[in-house]
């Protein structure tokens, strides 16, 4: 089994310091909270762009700031930058972002009902033009999927050769609009995608951890971050992001699956190594 790549969401862009105060916002807090994510285990930081009063954006000259703030601390670390934004933004404010020529970026494989009645859109054609400016700028992306309808779009575009790179899902679930993170799901996603794909899984809310043992068990990777959820046990918010990855860390040490340094995790995702 391939080690383990923990992917840290630090701060998404829906989460707020109201119902959880370790949300990072400035670019101090960003840079403090990947770097001591970092220490402990993670490779990728999976980066949305906040204002200081949390407000988020795609802006690239606010996404450079926070990256350089990162790199400072924790040259290393694989910055994995969203296209996503926020719900609502248009395609191309959310690729504003490509203009920091991020070393890799999420690509959103589908629509969704987006927590309530909020919908992210991301049709065929902007799944294509998302992937066609990434396939150019040489930009990796990991294929965010919040359902199997996600999946087999992706397997499509594969085919077509839209997608090109390396191919390396994440499986998005426990989203309010989109598919649960029982064990079922789990295994359903993970038959579903080519032998030659690795995959990430993102349990949103109560998923985080479940998710993340069935992951690590089965041979995939792990994201887990504020993004995803705010509470280290039930009823109990978390103190940091470092205290999620070190949860992580302590399952995979459970199952003896060893932790990926970035360089690892560039050879295992067959990124170039920068
Ligand atoms: N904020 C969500 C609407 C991504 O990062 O690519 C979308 C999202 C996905 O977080
Ligand atoms: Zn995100």
């Amino acid at each position: 089994m391939d080690k383990l790549i923990i992917t840290c969401a630090i701060t998404g862009a829906e989460v707020t310091k109201e119902i959880n105060p370790a949300v990072p916002y400035t670019a101090e807090e960003m840079a403090e909270s990947a770097y001591q994510a970092y220490l402990a285990g993670a490779s990728i930081i999976h980066l949305h762009a906040r204002y200081d009063d949390g407000t988020p954006t795609q802006e690239k000259e606010r996404f450079k700031v926070l990256i350089d703030a990162i790199k400072v601390k924790c040259p290393n670390v694989i910055i994995q930058v969203s296209t996503g934004g926020a719900v609502g933004m248009s395609r191309d404010e959310r690729l504003d972002v490509l203009n920091v020529n991020p070393e890799m970026a999420t690509l959103d494989c589908g629509t969704l009902n987006f927590g309530g009645d909020d919908i992210f859109v991301n049709t065929e054609n902007d799944i294509k033009y998302f992937a066609e400016k990434m396939n150019n700028l040489g930009v990796r992306y990991e294929m965010e999927c919040f359902e199997k309808g996600h999946i087999d779009t992706t397997l499509r575009f594969i085919k077509k050769g839209v997608i090109k790179n390396h191919l390396h899902f994440s499986f998005v679930l426990g989203v309010r609009g989109g598919m649960t993170g029982e064990e079922r799901d789990f295994l359903f996603l993970k038959e579903s995608i080519p032998n030659n794909a690795t995959y990430s899984v993102a349990g949103i809310g109560r998923y985080e951890f479940s998710l993340a043992e069935l992951a690590i068990k089965h041979g995939g990777h792990v994201r887990v971050g504020l993004e995803d959820n705010i509470y280290i046990e039930k009823g109990v918010l978390t103190k940091s992001n470092r205290e999620l990855v070190e949860k992580v860390v302590n399952l995979a040490n459970k199952y003896g699956r060893e932790i990926a340094t970035p360089e690892e995790t560039r050879r295992i995702l067959e990124m170039e190594i920068k």
